[in-house]
């Protein structure tokens, strides 16, 4: 416990220190209320941002659309999480994205969004994200903003060193932060030492749908694999991941697992083992995983449960797995854009260490081993060493690259940005942060072209930073200037859940392929109607269907009769307009679900399950136009016992 006093106590008085020695008048000082930093960030009435940047919402579930540098949100992307505002995971359509294992589970907690490329250079398909706590990878489309695929991550838990992509989109890449049994089975705790085990997921993408598919779990000792990142350029083919608690201790990890001076990135040679694979290598183990993926011709989800996946054990592999010394559990796992260096950030440390991947293959080649980890060489800390980072500052996490040979690490402990050399590992500016960063972004950062002009640092702490709301707070992110020799602190702006990683590209990248309809007649759900001349209503024993067109300002059918206590009423709505940024919405009282908004073409489906006798209206949610307060409608409700038949008004 001593340890981790000490720590808090660090952490404090850093933040004592700022707090007094960083308030306005140093704001002012950095220039961050001058003219010139508000232009910076004035985008005028009108006018659009440079750059999208995608904060993932940590704990919302959700991922987040912001536009840099304004520091404008244009969007919440529901991913994990029910979402009422767009009736994400309330409507029949997008139930079986959330659907797992552990049966339907509305929630997860996103970290690391990352965004698909080709040849190392970003792309703007899609967007991947992780789910930590019951591990799942999405893929969310950058043409509809949508969640298009969740699929489960079996032998997994606390997915943390996920979802990073390799130069070619060919995997996604999920790592277990919560090393587990494996297979799953009743075990006692303390026996964790040698019998838990971390699974190293690599989901195959399909090229040209972005489908994901397990390909196979490289089944590894049983630490805590924090986060990772892939090779690129003269690195690609492997895949780096930080390692914490390799003393594998199973309780009071915070003073336990911080016992080895020095804890490991684990280096994976995924092209090694893909061949492995392929050749018929590693073994097939149970598993019940769910795979979940959206059809965007029928609109709707579908679920299936995956009975199987393909384990591979690192020692049977020879050449394709290493362990490289790195201190003080490291967090941050970061890749250059050259792909040379690999930098681990422990972040109980004042150093950055920064490891070769050249020395690393001389050191593999030359066998300079110091000794083995259930079978897996280590390879000597010297040797692969490229140098280190003297920061002076504290709690080291993160860091990306601005493409011109600099790195920016956050520090946590000391609330700041450091900007750095690459290859000199000179220290050559610093900022602070308000307060306590966690991770920072930089467009294009995890990849071959970095796009070095502004950073965002994603702070955990907010302070005084906003008008207060009550003990909560929304976190706060701040936007830098680096484009000059100097970083400047342009902006503040305040953000949703509480981002870890972010994934920012050129506006252009996605303004052009952006969709603005579903067109009708590539409409294909199973209850769309083409028209609203189509709109009826069927009964099948309880389950009544409705087939109800919404087109400005008028719901067909706007009445229906017939319907009784006990039915279960499913409004299939099908928005006939198609416009650019037109929905219409639905909601009926006491339905025990949210509204669904409907895009132009889309059909999407509430289902109503009337408890009481009565008239009861439903009505357009979307302020739609300027007869939008006339769009509503009436279902009669009759005793479960009554005769009355069905009949509906199509009005005109
Ligand atoms: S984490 S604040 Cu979940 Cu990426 Cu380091
Ligand atoms: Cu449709 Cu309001």
């Amino acid at each position: 416990m001593k340890r981790f006093t000490l720590q808090i106590g660090i952490a404090l008085s850093g933040m004592v220190l700022l707090f007094s020695g960083c308030n306005q008048g140093g704001n002012a000082a950095n220039g961050a209320l001058s003219s010139s930093a508000a232009e910076k960030v004035y985008v005028a009435p009108g006018e659009q941002d440079e750059f999208y940047a995608f904060l993932s919402g940590g704990y919302s579930g959700n991922l987040t659309v912001y536009g840099l540098p304004s520091g404008r949100m244009f969007k919440e992307i529901p991913v994990f999480s029910q979402f009422p505002t767009s009736g994400y995971g309330y409507s029949e359509e997008t139930k079986p994205l959330l659907i797992t294992s552990h049966g339907f589970i509305p929630w997860d907690d996103l970290h690391h969004p990352d965004i698909s490329q080709t040849n190392g250079e970003l792309d703007g398909r899609w967007i991947f994200v992780n789910g930590n706590n019951t591990p799942r990878i999405a893929r969310v489309s950058l043409s509809t903003f949508e969640t298009e695929e969740i699929i489960e991550i079996p032998n997994s838990a606390g997915n943390h060193s996920s979802s990073f992509i390799t130069e070619n989109t060919e995997y996604v890449v999920a790592g277990t932060r919560f090393s587990v049994p494996v297979p799953q089975r009743d075990m006692p705790i303390n026996e964790y030492k040698g019998n838990f085990k971390g699974a190293l997921t690599f989901i195959n993408v399909d090229p040209e749908h972005g489908h994901m598919d397990i390909k196979f779990q490289v089944i590894m000792p049983g630490f805590n694999y924090d986060l990772s990142h892939p090779g690129r350029g003269k690195s690609h083919g492997w895949f780096f991941f930080s390692t914490y608690n390799t003393e594998e201790a199973s309780t009071l990890q915070e003073v336990n697992a911080s016992q080895n001076d020095k804890d490991f990135i684990a280096a994976i040679n995924w092209k090694k083992i893909e061949e492995y694979v392929n050749n018929g290598g590693g073994t097939e183990m149970p598993a019940n995983y769910a795979h979940n993926v959206y059809d965007e011709s029928t609109h709707m989800a579908r679920s299936t449960m995956k009975k199987k996946v393909l384990t591979v054990d690192p020692t049977k592999v020879p050449g394709a797995v290493f362990l490289l010394p790195t201190p003080k559990s490291p967090h941050g796992c970061d890749v250059d854009p050259s792909g040379q260096y690999i930098i681990g950030a422990g972040k109980l440390s004042a150093d950055i260490t920064v490891h070769s991947f050249d020395n690393m293959l001389a050191a593999i080649e030359a066998e300079k081993y110091d000794g083995y980890a259930y079978g897996i060489p280590i390879l000597n800390f010297e040797e692969v060493l490229a140098g280190v980072v003297k920061s002076g500052g504290l709690g080291p996490l993160h860091t990306e690259f601005d493409g011109k040979g600099n790195a920016y690490t956050t520090f946590f402990i000391s609330s700041e940005v450091v900007k750095w050399q690459l290859e000199t590992w000179q220290v050559v500016d610093r900022k602070p942060t308000f307060y306590s960063v966690g991770h920072l972004m930089i467009p294009g950062g995890n990849s071959r072209k970095p796009f070095g002009k502004y950073v965002v640092a994603m702070n955990k702490i907010t302070k005084d930073r906003y008008l207060p709301t009550g003990p909560e707070m929304e976190h706060s992110a701040q936007i830098y200037d680096i484009s000059g020799e100097k970083m400047e602190l342009l902006y503040d702006f305040p953000t949703h859940g509480e981002p870890h990683y972010a994934a920012g590209c050129p506006a252009d990248l996605l303004r052009q392929n952006s969709k603005k309809i579903y067109r009708l007649d590539e409409n294909n759900h199973p209850y769309s109607i083409k028209s609203p001349v189509d709109a009826r209503v069927e009964r099948e024993g309880k389950d009544v269907h409705i087939y109800m067109s919404t087109i400005r300002s008028h719901f067909t059918p706007d009445n229906i009769e017939g319907i009784k206590v006990g039915d279960r009423v499913y409004f299939h709505v099908t928005n006939h307009e198609q416009d650019f940024d037109v929905p219409h919405g639905f909601a009926a009282i006491g339905a025990n679900t949210s509204e669904i908004l409907v895009m132009p073409g889309q059909t999407k489906t509430i289902v109503w399950e009337p408890k009481q006798v009565g008239v009861w209206p439903f009505y357009c949610t979307d302020f739609c136009s300027a007869l939008h307060q006339e769009m509503q409608g009436y279902v009669r409700v009759s005793p479960t016992n009554s005769s009355i038949e069905l009949s509906w008004s199509v009005g005109e």
